[in-house]
């Protein structure tokens, strides 16, 4: 075991640090309460809609919000910009085979265009997706391609105050009932995501992957990984489940992995880039499809709507991403804020997941109705309070179902506070922290929002709000 796991054991009192110094910094400023309140406003409420030069510490998104490090920088000197076999191609995909084991890598421009190919490729008119809870981009693709998920994560992930250790597992036997409702020829895979990003950044146990695989495979049925923040889910996996304790974040990924088919990967994240994403299968047929529609909606099938020097970047940040320090220091970065949020009774998902700190804003506003946008109002407030900006995930984010038009009201209405990696520091968490607490101290005399425009599809990038009072 390496030395930063046994300190803190060893020490009792000895504290962690990031395995990073600073080389260059942005500055940044808090803009004054006046023009606090004309720039939210002017952004209709909508944290998506300010100007990023309105804001201070920015908790949007942990998504292309990474800093590089000096030798991904290195890489982007490195790009080879031909139209076509381009060498970062394949150092790009050397990196996702030996990292995720998977054999066909077709690269995209963000998540979504990898999403999108997925669906196009596998789902027909009329398909039913299961899934570990919905994510929205990922939804709206299945759903474009003719598919309706069916939520098949373990009802403890709707509680916020459920302690169960791995709260993205999927509850296999609600797999079982949709089979036996709907047969397994209209299922083409489950869409398994580790972390589950709207239930908190909950992890998925190594023990459920296995099972589901087992069962899938029973039936035909594919499972395809959202890896988005794989890393994440594999450093809870070595925290908490028997038997990983003394294996590295890298081979507990590729064993995970293993029990999958494939997998889409928004690199914004995990992976340490700014931009990129990619689709990674094993089946040759499937590759095949992705790879003439690649050529249709993204770019050529060795650039998939990147820059040579975006896909250096994101080889290197694949290798540097999976290490032991890196992925132990983000997730301790998220807890510290979580812990100094859960000292002073603020309510929070809990246990606090690997992307971000989750207010759970039914708790915290508990007079504000859910249509009354509680976790909107809650982003709106700290923005005002502070200048920090964070993001709904409550009935805004869930949208409205497509059958009856009414909003979906999900059981978790969270504000989402997404730290980047490698981009604040601890005295930013105290910040942010200080002002969340003085907006709880607010809270019993705060209003809602009302909704004022809405468009169609994925509402809460977009939405306007005005204030009730
Ligand atoms: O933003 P994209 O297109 O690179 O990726 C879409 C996407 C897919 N899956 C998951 C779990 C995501 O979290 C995700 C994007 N998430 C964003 C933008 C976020 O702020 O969480």
């Amino acid at each position: 075991m390496s030395d930063f796991k046994t300190m803190g054991q060893q020490f009792g009192r000895r504290s962690w640090a990031e395995p990073w110094k600073i080389k260059m910094v942005e500055p940044i400023h808090m803009i004054t309460r006046e023009a606090r309140e004309k720039a939210a406003a002017e952004a209709g409420y909508n944290t998506f809609l300010l100007r990023s030069e309105d804001v201070y510490i920015d908790l949007l998104t942990d998504s292309g919000t990474s800093a590089m490090s000096d030798r991904q920088w290195a890489g982007m000197m490195m790009g080879d910009e031909a139209y076509a076999g381009s060498r970062n191609f394949y150092n790009l995909e050397n990196a996702i085979q030996t990292y995720y084991g998977y054999k066909h890598i077709i690269p995209t421009h963000q998540g979504r265009g990898a999403e999108h190919l997925i669906s196009q490729a596998i789902i027909k008119k009329g398909d039913y997706i299961p899934g570990n809870m919905y994510f929205t981009t990922t939804r709206l693709h299945q759903e474009l391609a003719g598919g309706t998920f069916v939520d098949v994560i373990i009802d403890e992930a709707h509680d916020p105050t459920d302690p169960h250790l791995f709260k993205g597992n999927v509850d296999i036997d609600k797999v079982k009932d949709l089979v036996k409702k709907v047969g397994a020829e209209n299922i083409p895979y489950v869409s398994l995501a580790g972390t589950v990003n709207m239930a908190g950044g909950q992890p998925v146990s190594m023990q459920n992957a296995r099972e589901l695989k087992a069962y899938c495979d029973s039936q035909g049925i594919a499972v395809y990984l959202d890896a988005t923040r794989m890393y994440e889910n594999a450093f809870f996996i070595q925290e908490r489940e028997e038997g990983y304790a003394d294996k590295s974040i890298a081979e507990i990924l590729l064993e995970f992995c293993s029990y999958t088919d494939g997998a889409w990967m928004s690199a914004k994240k995990d992976n340490l880039v700014n931009i990129g994403g990619w689709l990674a299968v094993n089946d040759a047929k499937v590759a095949e499809q992705a790879r003439t529609m690649v050529v249709v909606y993204e770019g050529l099938h060795t650039y998939g709507g990147m820059a040579g020097r975006d896909m250096e970047a994101l080889a290197i940040g694949i290798a540097e991403g999976v290490q032991d320090d890196h992925v132990a220091s983000r997730v301790r970065q998220v807890r510290y804020l979580g812990k100094l949020l859960l000292d002073w009774n603020i309510p929070i998902v809990q246990p606090v997941g690997g992307h971000a700190i989750f207010v759970d804003a039914k708790r915290f506003y508990p007079h504000i109705p859910q249509d009354q946008f509680p976790s909107q109002t809650l982003a709106a407030q700290l923005y005002l309070d502070s200048g920090v900006r964070t993001m709904e995930r409550g009935v805004v984010s869930a949208g409205r179902n497509p059958e009856t038009g009414e909003h979906r009201y999900p059981a978790l209405e969270l504000t989402r506070f997404t730290i980047p990696r490698r981009v604040y520091t601890q005295a930013h968490m105290d910040v942010v922290a200080e002002s969340l607490k003085a907006v709880y101290d607010q809270r019993e005399s705060t209003k809602g929002l009302k909704m004022v425009y809405e468009p169609e599809y994925l509402r809460f990038f977009q939405a306007r709000f005005a204030l009730l009072d």
